[in-house]
């Protein structure tokens, strides 16, 4: 038996790409990814936000490529992959991250507005996982995951589509981890709590009194950590899943989530 050793954990020589990761959780990863010894590529949804993540990866001492692409754009994408494998290499390391949320009450909701965040959040990991794994089979490894969510286990009112869309993400998950286990690819997800982002800010306004926002408190009453996850809270999870130390970890959604899935919450 080989000897274990922290190199599992390494990223050294792998490229990885983080979709919509400008900012947020997507940046987080990214970073912890090159502080691995990755190449990190990104992308996002227009010049500006791109130029203000180089910006940003730069302040970490990281230097990050940056494209612009609309991940719901299967020829934008497909176009992507090939300048990043021209540009950079091959991917061996894809995290579908890039993801929207609308919140409305589901009678009000559109099936414009639906059909909106399906596209974003479970459409568009289809279509760059299948741009990607083409370039992973010829190198003989891989490792995808896809950012889920509690709403892959969970609903709540107001996010019919956002739940949908994470609930399939977590289905697609496993139906990558089935059709490419065999080309030694992983495919996998991170399930985060309630992570403080710009996503999640309008949860936690201060009310006009100065008190924490409702929803604030309910989240702080139903998570066992008793405070919202950080952005930093999901790097070492994330370099876990990207790395050799879970080559026989496949099919599975890591919920890093402080414990709000095991809890019936505090009582009041
Ligand atoms: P965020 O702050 O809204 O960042 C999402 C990023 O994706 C933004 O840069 C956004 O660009 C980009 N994006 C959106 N649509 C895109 C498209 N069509 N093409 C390319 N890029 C696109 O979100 P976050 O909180 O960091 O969340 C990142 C991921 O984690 C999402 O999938 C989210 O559902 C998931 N998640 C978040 C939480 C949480 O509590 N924050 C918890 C569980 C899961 P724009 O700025 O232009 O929108
Ligand atoms: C919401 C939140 C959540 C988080 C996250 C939880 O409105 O309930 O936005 O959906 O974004 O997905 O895991």
């Amino acid at each position: 038996m080989s000897e274990f050793t922290l190199d599992a954990f390494n990223l050294k020589g792998k490229v990885a790409l983080v979709t919509g990761a400008s900012y947020g959780i997507g940046f987080a990863i990214a970073s912890a990814y090159a502080k691995a010894g990755a190449q990190v590529v990104f992308n996002d949804i227009n010049q500006e936000l791109v130029d203000k993540g180089i910006a940003a990866y730069a302040e970490e001492g990281i230097t990050a490529k940056g494209y612009v692409c609309d991940v719901t754009n299967e020829e934008a994408v497909n176009q992507l992959v090939a300048t990043i494998e021209k540009d950079v290499g091959g991917i061996d390391i894809l995290v579908n991250n890039a993801g929207i949320i609308k919140r409305i009450p589901m009678l009000e909701m559109s099936a414009a507005d639906f059909r909106q965040v399906v596209d974003v959040d479970l459409n568009a990991p289809f279509i760059v996982a299948k741009a990607v794994i083409p370039g992973m089979i010829k190198k003989g490894h891989g490792k995808i995951i896809n950012i889920c969510s509690m709403m892959s286990e969970l609903g709540r009112e107001t996010v019919s589509a956002y739940a949908a869309a994470k609930g399939g993400l977590k289905m697609l998950t496993r139906n990558i981890c089935s059709e490419f286990g065999e080309a030694n690819i992983q495919c996998n997800g991170i399930g985060p709590g309630y992570i403080a982002t710009p996503q999640t800010a309008p949860l936690r306004e201060l009310q006009a009194d100065g008190s924490r926002h409702p929803f604030d408190q309910f989240i702080i009453s139903k998570t066992p950590a008793a405070r919202w996850g950080t952005t930093e809270d999901l790097q070492g999870p994330a370099v876990f899943l990207a790395s050799d130390a879970s080559n026989f970890v496949n099919g599975h959604v890591l919920y890093v989530d402080g414990g709000i899935l095991a809890y019936i919450g505090k009582q009041p």
